[in-house]
């Protein structure tokens, strides 16, 4: 079966802390993603404006972009059969009180803060993935790995 691939971010709330970003990383090893690659950075705001323009206008807009630029964070290309819906269910829902009641024991359930400082991200579609990680990983070809790479690790 093909793989999929999908771009996981440790958002700066959950890399500050060294026990949460150990526990989150467990998460994608447990759960026998492959990290087919892996970087920390510190975000530019322009950046994090651009990689998040589809809420642009919204509430909640400036804090989050405030927030994605604040520390480091840790991007991962992850690559798995069910990439994109497994890794969103580990994370479990976007908000903190609705994480903690219906998926406790989530990603987010566990370390979530608040609605904004939500510990990680995951791409939503196959079309976001590979926007997202072309955004992160500007040298990483998606085709070539598809080409090269995948059709040697499938099960
Ligand atoms: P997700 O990160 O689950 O894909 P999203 O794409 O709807 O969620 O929103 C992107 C991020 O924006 C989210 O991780 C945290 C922030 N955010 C979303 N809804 C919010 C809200 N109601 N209040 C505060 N921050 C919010
Ligand atoms: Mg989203």
């Amino acid at each position: 079966q093909a793989l999929q691939l999908t771009l996981a971010l440790i958002k700066p709330d959950a890399v500050a802390h060294p026990l949460i970003l150990e526990a989150v990383h467990q998460q994608i090893l447990s759960n026998k993603f492959l990290i087919v690659r892996m970087r920390e950075l510190l975000w530019r705001k322009e950046d994090c404006q651009r990689f998040y323009r589809e809420h642009e206008g919204r509430f909640f807009y400036q804090r989050l972009v405030e927030f994605m630029a604040s520390g480091p964070i840790r991007a991962y290309i992850l690559a798995h059969k069910d990439a994109i819906q497994l890794w969103r269910t580990l994370m479990g829902p976007t908000r903190v009180f609705r994480a903690r009641h219906v998926a406790p024991d989530s990603i987010r359930g566990s370390f979530g803060l608040t609605d904004t400082r939500n510990t990680t991200h995951g791409s939503d579609s196959v079309v976001s993935a590979s926007r997202e990680i072309a955004a992160f990983f500007p040298d990483f070809s998606e085709q070539r790995w598809y080409e090269e790479e995948e059709p040697q690790l499938r099960c």
